[in-house]
């Protein structure tokens, strides 16, 4: 027994370190503060809860810099690229949940940054917001506040989970698509053959999530769906490339056309 406690203590050791340096990577990269919800089972309109979460950028773009801007894309569901634990499918996104479109708001605060303004798509569903006119410094976090409205689950489907993959640039300098570097910007995007992949950069395909939970009480999952299904809604790159430029007043800002 003693002999196996001294194995085990070394081992527990490297695993936590190594946990410790995961999270500390995780943590370095722009993250949504609350990246697990649950879902509103309740009827749409009644009674559904509202999440206030934070885009928290947590650093800029190297020693010296400031981040002036941000831009953040949710999968609008029309176009977006599904899977089904993590198997592309041509199913939809209402497949899987009831109420999809318009359920991110921005939450007005000029605080960090004076001018920002939603993203709407044609139909004038918000798809996401840009902010700007702000000077972050590298060694600071910052939070970029929205509200998630309820996600409702789509009851006949065997979806346990949906991972929303967003699309978000910290930018620290103003250039045009062929600008893009570190040390100009950071982009946190899902590398689906867009504008904004970012190969070779610091984010690199490695975007910031919202995961909405199913609520197995109020929304069972039917036995047949056994421990049910992951399903991840991301943004395809036609959306990325349309939704992903700052539009202030009719002007496109960044990236420089
Ligand atoms: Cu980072």
């Amino acid at each position: 027994m003693t002999k196996f406690k001294q194995i085990q203590f070394p081992i527990h050791s490297a695993l936590a370190l190594v946990l410790l340096a995961a999270s500390q990577s995780v943590l370095s990269h722009t993250r949504l503060e609350i990246p697990v919800i649950l879902e509103s089972a309740g009827a749409v309109g009644h009674g559904g809860t509202n999440v206030s979460n934070n885009v928290v950028i947590s650093h800029g773009c190297g020693d010296g810099t400031n981040v002036i801007a941000s831009s953040v894309v949710f999968p609008d569901g029309e176009d977006s690229i599904i899977k089904v634990n993590g198997v592309q499918t041509t199913s939809a996104i209402h497949d899987f949940v009831s109420n999809w479109g318009n359920r991110n708001q921005k939450i007005m605060n000029h605080s960090v940054f004076k001018f920002e303004d939603e993203k709407m798509d044609p139909l004038g569903n918000v798809v996401g917001f840009w902010v700007k006119g702000g000077a972050v410094p590298d060694y600071y976090t910052a939070f970029v506040p929205f509200r998630t409205s309820a996600v409702v689950i789509e009851p006949t489907s065997c979806a346990a989970s949906v991972k929303v993959v967003l699309g978000i640039a910290d930018i620290c300098k103003i250039t045009n698509v062929a600008g893009f570097a570190d040390g100009k910007l950071n982009l946190w995007t899902p590398a689906v053959g867009s504008a904004y992949d970012g190969p070779g950069m610091h984010g690199y395909n490695s975007p910031a999530t919202l995961t909405v939970m199913r609520d197995l009480d109020k929304n069972p999952l039917d036995a047949a769906c056994g421990a049910g299904d992951a399903i991840e809604i991301i943004p395809s790159a036609a959306q990325m490339n349309r939704d992903m430029p700052i539009v202030h007043n009719g002007t496109q800002i960044w990236p420089k056309p």
